[in-house]
């Protein structure tokens, strides 16, 4: 007779999720090169502001280069994790933390992208850190490509639009898989790969003024790290026995907001849209329903020989993606409107939306899982969830943050509920388990965090860090594995 699965795992991985851009700081210590990530905190406010299709020419980078780059901007600071590393993990590792999602900021280790040797000091950095998390037994989770592509890609080759940074990501790869193949096991090859498709920039490097067809250049970038991404899954396996190779999508489930028919389609067709990047990952084709979406938009995708067996050889391991939000779609003319969430449709009635407008939506955590463990029957790991919030520090310096245990909470019954029904989930990390700073807004004010961290959006503050009341509350999740709420 079966038996129903009744909580989490017992090797479940517990943890909190971060990005180098937005943590490290040290922007241009110890030789490492300039990234994609450290323009944008030179993009005035008011065009970052929750703006996602945001577009940098390279006009606008020339100027931020002549400008004077050692200005003070809490992005390019981060929360100077790269000098406060060890008391940041501690305080990690007081809370039980089984794993730690970090990225390496691929300009540490090759400067300009190109460069015939791996910058040391740069790999010796991540060694560091590595051997940190080690020593209280905390597993890393390592994206290779978090948002920042090194500047110099940009500039020289428009990023992922050209197929040249393919070959230079793969000895990227290579590096850091034989440097650290002792000490990481977990590896994802790009984070919230579908974002390219929203902002170019981010997700590819890609400059505005250089891209002519706007949605060709965009698919032609996606294959260039479709294959990238298999070639490194395939080299991960080589190099690491053992290793779990992961991709990384920003699930947006779409609902409808009727049950006419076209309201119905309509949210398919934006889930095909969303779920397309992981058939490719976990299926190893382009799916059918692609082939009319490309003729209609006249998008044809140069592949070369080869590109198709590497895809559909090296599939990933597992399947990892973050969880905000939901988006719900109508088929009517308000369908265009935005509805205050941060990628569009129209408002949900049922759901509550954060302080930026980013709708709360629990069950459709469950719903999530169901609907990727059902299609691609891979192990799931929700690698970013968190509630975005200002933070008020009280008199006594106590933080009584209840409005995001109160997230958490609800996001990890709906997990556990899924867990019962039948999906294979094998790890959790809350999104900036310390403050950092916000990738849509470049500011500290958003925070995340368990721990708090003494910055403002100006950049002045003691960079001291203090625990909320969140902290003791995860740390009990943790102990607990997911019982006591
Ligand atoms: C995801 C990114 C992260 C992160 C998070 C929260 O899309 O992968 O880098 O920052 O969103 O977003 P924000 O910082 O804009 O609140």
């Amino acid at each position: 007779m079966a038996t129903a699965n009744t909580g989490f795992p017992n090797n479940f991985l517990w943890g909190g999720a971060t990005a180098a851009n937005q943590l490290e700081g040290g922007f241009d210590l110890d030789g490492k090169g300039l990234s994609t990530a450290d323009m944008i905190a030179h993009v005035p406010k008011a065009l970052r502001k929750g703006d996602h299709s945001m577009e940098i020419s390279s006009r606008r980078i020339a100027e931020i280069l002549a400008g004077d780059l050692s200005e003070r901007f809490p992005k390019r600071e981060g929360v100077d994790f790269y000098h406060r590393y060890k008391e940041d993990i501690a305080l990690f590792a007081e809370m039980g933390f089984k794993v730690f999602r970090m990225s390496i900021n691929w300009a540490r280790i090759f400067p300009n992208g190109d460069d015939a040797e791996p910058n040391e000091a740069g790999l010796q950095f991540y060694d560091n850190v590595f051997d940190e998390l080690l020593k209280y037994g905390i597993e890393p989770l390592v994206t290779l490509s978090h948002y920042e592509t090194p500047l110099g890609l940009t500039l020289k080759y428009n990023g992922w639009a050209s197929r040249e940074v393919i070959g230079l990501y793969v000895k990227y790869a290579e590096t850091v898989f034989t440097r650290y193949r002792n000490k990481v096991k977990y590896w994802l090859t790009f984070n919230e790969i579908n974002v390219l498709t929203m902002s170019p920039y981010t997700g590819g490097g890609i400059l505005s003024d250089k891209v002519e067809h706007r949605l060709q250049t965009i698919y032609q970038a996606l294959h260039h790290q479709f294959v990238a991404s298999a070639m490194v899954t395939k080299l991960g396996h080589e190099i690491i026995p053992g290793s779990q190779i992961g991709c990384m999508l920003a699930r947006l489930e779409s609902y409808p907001h009727t049950c006419n028919p076209e309201d119905v389609r309509k949210a398919q067709v934006e889930s095909q849209m969303n779920l397309f990047f992981t058939d490719v990952h976990a299926r190893g084709e382009y799916p059918n329903y692609m082939n009319r979406y490309f003729a209609e938009n006249n998008i044809v995708i140069a592949r070369e020989p080869g590109d198709d067996e590497i895809i559909a050889a090296h599939t990933v391991d597992f399947i990892s993606f973050s969880y905000y939000m939901t988006l719900t779609v109508t088929a009517g003319p308000e369908g265009d409107v935005t509805g205050g969430n941060l990628v569009g449709g129209v408002k949900n009635p049922y759901l509550e939306a954060s302080d930026w407008g980013w709708q709360i939506d629990p069950v459709g955590l469950r719903i999530t899982l169901n609907t990727l463990y059902d299609r691609y029957r891979k192990p799931l790991f929700i690698v970013e969830n968190g509630l975005g919030a200002i933070d008020r520090v009280e008199a006594d310096g106590s933080i009584h943050d209840t409005y995001r245990i109160d997230y958490l909470k609800q996001h990890i019954i709906q997990m556990k509920e899924a867990v019962r029904d039948g999906v294979e989930l094998i790890g959790y990390t809350a999104w900036g388990p310390i403050d950092l700073v916000s990738m849509s807004t470049s500011e500290m004010s958003k925070r995340y965090g368990f721990i708090y961290v003494d910055l403002d959006d100006e950049g002045k503050g003691t960079l001291a860090r203090s625990k909320k009341d969140s902290f003791d509350w995860y740390k009990q999740v943790i102990e607990s594995n997911g019982e006591v709420l």
